[in-house]
């Protein structure tokens, strides 16, 4: 079979609407709880940067009935940000699409009772943080302590992901058995393969929150109101290890659904073709294989962990930089095919052909392009020789504000400037008005970055209210009056940016339906190089990437050879710490 200039495929027809309708309704309430958390987060973001700026804003009054302290508003905005608006977003995202892929069709009950079980972890974490009851940050590093609800909150809300996760693995299971020697369609693979990584990178937090955050907190709490002496203690450096177990994978876990709207969809908004589906099914499996097994580049700081550890997992964490480098290659080659379709030339000048008027075009390229520097800096970051440089500094969220804040949170604005037409048949509302929200937003976190790496290589700590400090000299001293300007103004332009997207995304959900959303189609790209239908007669690479079940065991398997011997001389050596309540 000729594999070249494989056509675009269509989602199997769906015939009972009402099925459909149904599927499409969960999508979409995971879609707009989503933006909802995103909403909120992202007002509490703005009063960091202007934290970062030199000007607290946190002594006001009207703001303290909000949120009592700065630590509070961080812990809401990490968690809503980058674990709430994150998951609930890909949970729609990566059931729907699999689904529609592979032409199957699931029991949306158990759909929505996914979805609801997700919202109440959802609102009893939140209940806490809302109470100032868990101002523990994002990372949740023990021993600061919440509340037993934050914890079994956020239990039932990691729980619920694996509620979405059984039902993507076990439809494509079905579809395998239905349609045996057939190569698994491209968007179903990247969708399997996420999800599988998704497991094996949710282990870590998992044992964390059953073994010992529930258990301790739960504990401390009992003994607290029988008014009893406290004894329940926790070993935060076991707690650390197993966090990042899941916390740095989890990166790729944000990551991957936007990787699938770059390949698989970009391309054809672009009106061009994805380069390859055998390399990008690879790139998948790469991170499937090696995504999980490298946190301890978050613990280089860490004592007691065995320092030739600490240099496998940099190694391997450059090694995981590869499917990344392979995805920069693939879209670049795939958006010059597009623009030389277009009449594009030149080295560069091809660039002015793309699409520049489609907001959708626009919000997935930018986040793209600030995403270069977002993965240099983390090669940085991984380097055992910078890390003790910008470790705990501000260079830190200036490294992942254009990652998740970006090639994450960009790409899934854009995304939904077509799937809620898609979903809900309302009409974007004002293209124009949305392409901008993507370069106002694209251009705050590009000053953000500047401004908070600047500011982290002078010195400056992350997770510090700097503006507030007893002695504001020190930070003066720290000559850092320009980039603390640029952070300063990118918190307004991020505002900004913010508000015009909010503005047209609810519009737009709280339209009229005026169209069959099928007629805004899934935009499947057509491939210049396909991965053919057939098994059989498919390449070795096609074959080698097809059972993802297999090489997810593989996965696991690795992971254990790189965490075991981390976490078995610290459990051996427990070391208990009592817990904290410190704002
Ligand atoms: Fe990271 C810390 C290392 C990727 C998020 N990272 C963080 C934290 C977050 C985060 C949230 O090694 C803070 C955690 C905390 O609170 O303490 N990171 C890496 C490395 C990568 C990486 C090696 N990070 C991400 C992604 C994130 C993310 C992705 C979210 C989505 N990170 C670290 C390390 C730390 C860290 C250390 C700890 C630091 C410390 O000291 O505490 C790699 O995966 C990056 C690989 C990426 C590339 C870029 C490829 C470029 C592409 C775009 C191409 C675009 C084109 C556009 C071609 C090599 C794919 C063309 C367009 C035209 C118009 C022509
Ligand atoms: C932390 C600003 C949007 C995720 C921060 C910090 C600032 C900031 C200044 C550092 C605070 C500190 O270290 O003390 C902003 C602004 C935003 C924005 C101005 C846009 C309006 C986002 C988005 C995400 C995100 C969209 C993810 C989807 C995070 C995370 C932290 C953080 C995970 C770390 C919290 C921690 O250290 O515990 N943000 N942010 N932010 N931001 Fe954002
Ligand atoms: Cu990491």
């Amino acid at each position: 079979a000729d594999l070249h200039n494989t056509p675009a495929r269509v989602a199997p027809a769906v015939t009972d609407r009402a099925y459909l309708a149904s599927l499409k309704g969960v999508t979409a309430a995971y879609v707009i709880t989503a933006f909802v958390a995103l909403l909120i987060g992202v007002l509490i973001g703005p009063l960091q940067a202007l934290n970062y700026a030199g000007i607290n804003v946190y002594d006001n009054q009207l703001l303290r009935l909000l949120v009592k302290s700065y630590y509070q508003g961080l812990t809401l905005h990490g968690v809503l940000n980058a674990l709430v608006f994150t998951q609930f977003f890909i949970s729609g995202w990566m059931l729907y699409l699999p689904v529609r892929d592979l032409g199957m069709r699931i029991n949306t009950k158990f759909a929505w009772g996914t979805y609801i079980v997700m919202t109440l972890g959802l609102v009893l974490t939140a209940a806490a943080l809302l109470l100032n009851d868990a101002t523990v940050l994002y990372t949740l590093y023990p021993p600061m302590m919440g509340t037993p609800l934050f914890y079994i909150g956020a239990s039932i809300f990691v729980a619920a992901s694996w509620g979405v996760l059984a039902q993507v693995v076990y439809t494509w299971l079905q579809w395998k058995r239905q349609n045996p020697g057939r190569v698994t369609p491209l968007v179903a693979h990247m969708s399997v393969a996420t999800w599988l990584m998704w497991f094996i990178a949710s282990l870590g937090l998992v044992a964390e929150a059953l073994l010992f955050l529930v258990p301790w907190s739960v504990q401390t709490w009992l003994q607290t109101r029988a008014g009893g002496p406290v004894t329940a203690t926790i070993d935060p450096l076991i707690a650390r290890t197993l966090f990042w177990w899941t916390g740095h994978a989890i990166v790729y876990f944000w990551l991957l659904p936007a990787y699938i709207a770059w390949y698989a969809f970009l391309p054809r908004h672009a009106g061009g073709r994805l380069a390859s589906e055998p390399l990008t099914r690879l790139a998948f499996v790469l991170f499937l294989l090696n995504g999980v097994g490298v946190g301890l580049h978050h613990q280089f700081a860490n004592p007691n962990i065995d320092n030739t550890w600490k240099i496998i997992h940099m190694f391997l964490t450059f090694l995981v930089a590869i499917p990344s480098l392979l995805t920069a290659f693939s879209v670049a080659a795939a958006l010059e095919d597009a623009a030389r379709a277009r009449g594009g030339g030149g080295v560069v000048g091809w660039i002015r052909r793309l699409p520049w008027e489609n907001p959708v075009f626009v919000g997935i390229t930018l986040s793209m392009i600030s995403f270069i520097p977002g993965g240099a800096g983390g090669i940085v970051n991984a380097s055992q020789a910078f890390a003790p440089v910008v470790h705990n500094t501000a260079w830190i969220p200036g490294h992942f504000h254009i990652t998740v804040g970006t090639a994450t949170t960009m790409t899934f604005m854009a995304v939904s400037f077509w799937l809620i037409p898609h979903l809900l048949g309302k009409p974007l509302p004002s293209p124009r008005l949305a392409r901008w929200s993507q370069w106002v937003w694209f251009w705050g976190m590009i000053l953000f970055a500047v401004g908070m790496h600047w500011q982290g290589l002078m010195g400056v700590p992350r997770r510090a209210q700097v503006s507030a400090v007893s002695q504001p000299e020190v930070y003066e001293a720290m000559n850092v009056a320009v980039p603390r300007l640029l952070t300063g103004i990118s918190g307004v332009l991020l505002l900004i940016g913010g508000l015009m997207f909010f503005y047209v995304f609810f519009k737009m959900v709280f339209s009229k339906s005026v169209q069959d959303g099928e007629n805004v189609p899934i935009p499947y790209s057509p491939a210049i190089s396909g991965a053919g239908e057939d098994l059989a007669s498919a390449s070795p690479l096609v074959r080698l990437t097809e059972p993802l079940l297999a090489l997810g065991v593989l996965g696991l398997i690795i992971v254990l050879l790189v965490y075991l011997p981390v976490l078995l001389p610290m459990i051996t050596n427990m070391q208990g710490a009592p817990g904290w309540q410190l704002w």
